[in-house]
Formats: structure tokens, sequence, C-alpha cells
């Protein structure tokens, strides 16, 4: 007997009703793994698909709080326990207007290959809510984080379930929810990820997913000959990932042109340098502005209602959200000769722009794969919060550039199809699922 993709998923679809996200990530997974298990029938015996598509468990809450005007708001929280096999359920908090469980199951599914990918022990999880911070004041947004805490505190832990930012969630709303943790439970620990320094946090944390991203997309250039020194790059997205993504591309001699949100996106034919930067960082986490106003500062084009695809580049850095590629996109891409497409965003292209990626055999890094340096340096700082030390920026750094190496190299090895192609699609599907089915297959039927 031998997996059907067509059948498989018509049973994942029908016991997980207008999830579409979870579907899609389950998809592009599964797709890669079958002709794998087909090789290895041992994991079909242990039926490993049928469990790793089944999250160990589900937690949904009402999250209650008081708006400024003293009116009562509520909101739904939401943490997705999906697999412990390999470690402690990990991954980040999301708090945007969209959040709802099928897009949160995609996240924590696809957190769990990722961070097997890493080498550290750390299993899948994902949570948040459909909170939007934006437009709140700080004292709503610790309101509301004191509430969800409040709920969530008693589902995890640093030996259990250890959440972290993503979305909308950085170092303020960290900040406030390990507060309360603290409140509650009375212990100081490494409970969330992303703290600040001076409370256990990690230097490198805030940097880790964009720089990650950019020493992945170099790996994928180096095995070419090539390197991200002189070529034009497009970001989209203007927060965490987008912000650290431009920092390192300049380090290495790159320029980046293009920033986007939710209204529209700026290009900056000269490039975004390190003082631009400083004022996007300042826009973004301070100010908490829009980017269309750095094209009033900077005196250059913003396009309103819509993405940077159309922009001519070497390399793109989708780096904001969820199928923000479309197949059309990724025409345009290839077209004006991008050879490059690195992930910092998770699932951001959809699954026909991947074919066109495919079909033009581009390097193209898949999210589990070229984002997985955050979570990365999560699993640093959870390492440095048990030893009760801090590593310094240099160390962590190197660490950070060693295990993007190493996801790259256990890419190859899973995805060469002839002497000049990887796919990385399968490299990091496969790859990330060894670990964890080995895992399982060890504990018996969990
Ligand atoms: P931030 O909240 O810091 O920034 C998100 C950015 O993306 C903002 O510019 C936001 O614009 C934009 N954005 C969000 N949703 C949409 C949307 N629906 N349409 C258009 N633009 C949107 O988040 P991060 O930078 O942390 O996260 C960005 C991506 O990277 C996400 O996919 C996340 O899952 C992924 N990621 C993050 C990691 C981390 O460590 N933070 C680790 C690995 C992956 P606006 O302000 O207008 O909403
Ligand atoms: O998608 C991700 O990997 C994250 N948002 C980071 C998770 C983490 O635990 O640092």
């Amino acid at each position: 007997m031998a997996y059907n993709l067509k059948d498989f998923m018509a049973k994942v679809i029908a016991k997980n009703p207008g999830e579409v996200e979870f579907h899609q990530a389950v998809h592009e997974v599964v797709e890669s793994v079958i002709p794998f298990i087909e090789e290895n029938p041992k994991y079909e015996h242990g039926r490993i698909l049928e469990r790793i598509v089944e999250p160990e468990r589900v937690i949904m809450f009402r999250v209650p709080w008081l708006d400024d005007k003293g009116i009562i708001q509520v909101n739904r929280g939401f943490r997705i326990e999906m697999s412990s096999a390999i470690g402690p359920y990990k991954g980040g908090l999301r708090f945007h207007p969209t959040v709802n469980l099928g897009i949160l199951k995609f996240l924590a599914f696809e957190q769990v290959f990722k961070n097997s990918l890493t080498t550290l022990p750390m299993g899948g999880g994902k949570g948040g809510s459909d909170f939007d911070p934006k437009g709140k004041s700080d004292n709503e947004v610790m309101k509301f984080c004191q509430s969800f805490m409040t709920e969530l505190q008693r589902h995890i832990g640093p030996n259990t379930d250890v959440p972290a930012g993503d979305i909308g969630v950085g170092g303020r709303e960290i900040g406030f929810m390990f507060g309360q943790y603290k409140r509650i439970r009375d212990e100081f620990t490494g409970v969330l990820t992303g703290k600040a320094l001076e409370w256990g946090g990690s230097l490198i944390r805030p940097e880790a997913t964009g720089y990650g991203t950019v020493y992945f997309a170099e790996e994928m250039l180096n095995l070419k000959g090539d390197s991200v020194k002189g070529k034009i790059c497009t970001v989209s997205g203007s927060g965490n990932v987008a912000q650290y993504t431009i920092e390192k591309v300049n380090e290495l001699g790159g320029k980046c042109v293009t920033l986007s949100d939710s209204g529209g996106y700026i290009y900056d034919p000269d490039g975004i340098d390190n003082d631009k930067l400083n004022y996007v960082m300042h826009l973004k986490n301070v100010k908490r502005g829009r980017i269309q106003e750095y094209a009033d500062k900077y005196d250059v084009q913003y396009f309103e209602g819509q993405r940077p695809w159309g922009v001519k580049c070497d390399i793109a850095f989708p780096s904001a959200t969820q199928n923000e590629i479309n197949a059309d996109e990724a025409k345009t891409l290839i077209k004006n000769g991008c050879i490059c497409v690195a992930e910092g965003a998770n699932m951001p292209s959809v699954p026909e722009a991947i074919e066109v990626y495919l079909e033009n055999k581009i390097l193209y890094g898949p999210a589990k794969a070229a984002n997985a340096g955050g979570v990365a340096v999560s699993g640093l700082e959870m390492s440095q919060n048990s030893l009760r030390l801090s590593w310094t920026r240099e160390e962590v750094d190197n660490r950070l550039k060693g295990i993007m190496k190493s996801i790259h190299e256990t890419c190859v090895k899973y995805g060469r199809e002839s002497s000049d192609y990887v796919n990385y699609v399968a490299g990091a599907n496969i790859g990330g699922f060894v670990k964890v089915a080995d895992s399982m297959m060890a504990q018996g039927v969990v």
C-alpha cells in the first residue's frame, strides 16, 4: 500500500474544514515526503503522516479586556501544540485581526519541520489572537497582553511550551506577557523568548530572522559561485524581519530598494542605506507609523495598495505575510531577471508561484529553511536561560551562521536533483521530517 496525495489530502480537508492555509501547508510537505516514505516504508507502518497532521493539543480561550474608554472588549486566544516529538513546543504568537484556527495550524505545522531543521531540540507550536494592536494605546496593549497571559500561563512553561513573537508581537508585547506570567506563577524562567537583554533575552534575537534569511540566501548563491554583494533586492513588509534583512544585505554589499506595509510599498532606487533604515526602525517600532511617510521624507514613489514584486531585482525577500506572491507576480519576478527568492515570511508564495520558481530553476529558499534563524536564536536564548549565562554578540551570531549553513547542507543532502540543481522545497521538507519521524517511531504510539 502506498500513499496517494489526493486521497490523503481529501481526508485532511474533510477533518479540518475551511482551514485553507493549513491544507496548503500540509499539501506542500506531504507532496515532498510521500516519495521518501515509499523508499522508507517503516514510516508508513508507523502512520507518521496521519499522526503528524493532527495537533497534539489545541487550546482556545476567551480574552476579555477593558479599553481606554472603559468598554469591555473580547478577543479569542489560541495555542496550537502541534508536536513535542523532539523537544518542548516552540513557536511564536501572532496578534493580527486575520488570525484564526486554520492560520495558526498552518504556522504550527510549518514550525515543526523548521525547528527540526535548526538542529536544536525544539518541538513545534504557534499561538496568538485576533487582537489588532494597530491604533491601540500602550495601556490597551498591556491590558490585552495581561488578560491573554492570565489564561495562557496554565498551558506553558520553560520545559513544556515556550512562545515568542511573530506579526504584531515584538519586545513590548513580550515584556507585558512575561511580567504577567512571572506575577501569576512566581517564577523567573525562560518561558518566553525574545525577552529584553536586561531580563533574560539573548543578543541577536531581534536581528536573527532577517540576518538568518540573508545568510541562507548567501549560502544558496555561494553554491553557484555567486553572492549577495552587488545585488539589487526587493523586500516586502517593514517590521522585524524586513528591517534586519535590509541591515544584513547592506553589510554584505547588496542594495534593497523596496519596503511595504498593508497600505502599499515604497520604491527607493538609490537604496535603503543604514541612515534611512534607522528612520524606518523609529517610524515602525517607536512611532508606529505608516511606510508612506518614508516616501514623503525621502521624496520617493509610494504605490498605494500594491506589492513590490513588479520592481526589477536580483533577489526577492518576501518578509510580510502568507500568500503575498501570486503566480503572476512570480512570473514577473523571473521575467525581470530575479535569480533568488529567500522567504523571511512564513508561506509567502502561493503554490502556483512555487511551481514557477521550480520550473525556472531559480534559487528558491522556502520559509521553513530560510527564516529558521529566528527560532534558532530563540533556542539559543533557551540554552542561555538554562545555563543562567549570556553569550556575546559574536558567539550568538557565529552559532546562527553555523546553523543556517547546516540547514543549507541538509537541504542539499535531501534536495539535490542533479549536479547543478537543488530542489530546496523537497530538501527542507524531507530534511525536517526525518528527525521528527524517527523520534515518533522511537517513542511508540504517541
Ligand atoms: P511585524 O509585525 O514586525 O511586521 C509585519 C509586517 O508585515 C508589517 O510591515 C505589516 O504591515 C506587514 N503585514 C502583515 N500582515 C500583512 C498583510 N496581511 N498584508 C500586507 N502586509 C502585511 O512581523 P514580523 O516581521 O515579525 O513577521 C513578518 C513575517 O515573518 C511573518 O510571516 C512571520 O510569520 C514571519 N517570521 C517572523 C519571525 C520573527 O522572529 N519575528 C520568525 C520567522 C518568520 P502592517 O503594519 O500594515 O500590518
Ligand atoms: O515563525 C517563526 O519561526 C517565529 N515567529 C519565531 C518563533 C520563535 O519561537 O522564536
